[in-house]
């Protein structure tokens, strides 16, 4: 009798993220790094956060509207946890357990630094939201676009050009010095999953650099 073959589980896709300051150039990055991975082969997802789903994007407004703000650093990282989990369990875990890679434009550092590191929220706090939101779920690789403030802010100002500055991006220099130096902090103390990638120069010079870096691991 013909024996029919077992049909093979795919192998888990790879998780990477990135993670850097605003207009540090991940939107821009992730789009070149997907191209080389569709290029040679691997199917790859482009997702981001906050946002991935309706209900997260939805979320997104609010957080970047300023509305969470006016919540205070521990309500508003509970939204950019409510947005993540439903990010996680109907996006991004489906899609590696597919074999699919993803990509994924900020994740659970970016809490750690701008509500964490930054907002002052207890890190007990920040641990239970993981706990519940990724679980096991960790990137296997996260890539830390790190740039000098002001070139990453001239080149978020010249792309908004009359728009009104996000929440975020409407914060003063020392705010952003402090949290390229939380991000630096972050790939320190994990050197195993971190990699931070010079981002400046021309796009093209970044993406190497990047390419290289997924290469090696
Ligand atoms: N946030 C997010 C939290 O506080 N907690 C959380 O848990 C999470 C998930 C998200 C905000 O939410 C906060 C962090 C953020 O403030 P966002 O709009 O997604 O808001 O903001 P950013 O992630 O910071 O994204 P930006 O779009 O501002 O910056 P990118 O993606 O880093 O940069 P990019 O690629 O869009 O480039 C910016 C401009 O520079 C040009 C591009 O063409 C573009 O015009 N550029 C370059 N120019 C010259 N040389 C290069 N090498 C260039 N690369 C790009």
């Amino acid at each position: 009798m013909a024996r029919r073959a077992a049909k093979r589980k795919p192998a888990r896709g790879r998780f990477v993220t990135f993670e850097g300051g605003e207009g540090s150039g991940k939107s821009t990055q992730i789009g070149k790094l997907a191209e080389r991975l569709d290029a040679a082969g691997i199917a790859t997802l482009v997702t981001r956060e906050p946002g991935g789903t309706p209900g997260a994007e939805a979320l997104r407004h609010v957080v970047l509207s300023g509305m969470g703000k006016l919540l205070g650093a521990d309500l508003e990282s509970l939204l950019f946890a409510a947005a993540r989990d439903d990010h996680v369990h109907r996006v991004i875990a489906p899609a590696l357990a597919a074999g699919t890679w993803v990509l994924c434009d900020r994740f659970a550092d970016s809490t750690r630094v701008y509500q964490g590191m930054l907002g002052n929220v207890d890190p007990r706090l920040l641990d239970a939201l993981e706990r519940v939101t990724i679980g096991d779920l960790k990137p296997d690789l996260t890539l830390v676009l790190d740039l000098p403030v002001e070139v990453g802010l001239a080149r978020a100002t010249a792309r908004r050009g009359a728009a009104t500055a996000d929440r975020f991006e409407a914060e003063g220099v020392a705010f952003h010095e402090r949290l390229r130096e939380a991000y630096r902090e972050i790939a320190r103390d994990n050197p195993g999953r971190c990699v931070v990638i010079d981002a400046a120069g021309a796009p093209e010079d970044v993406a190497e650099r990047i390419w290289s870096a997924v290469r090696e691991r």
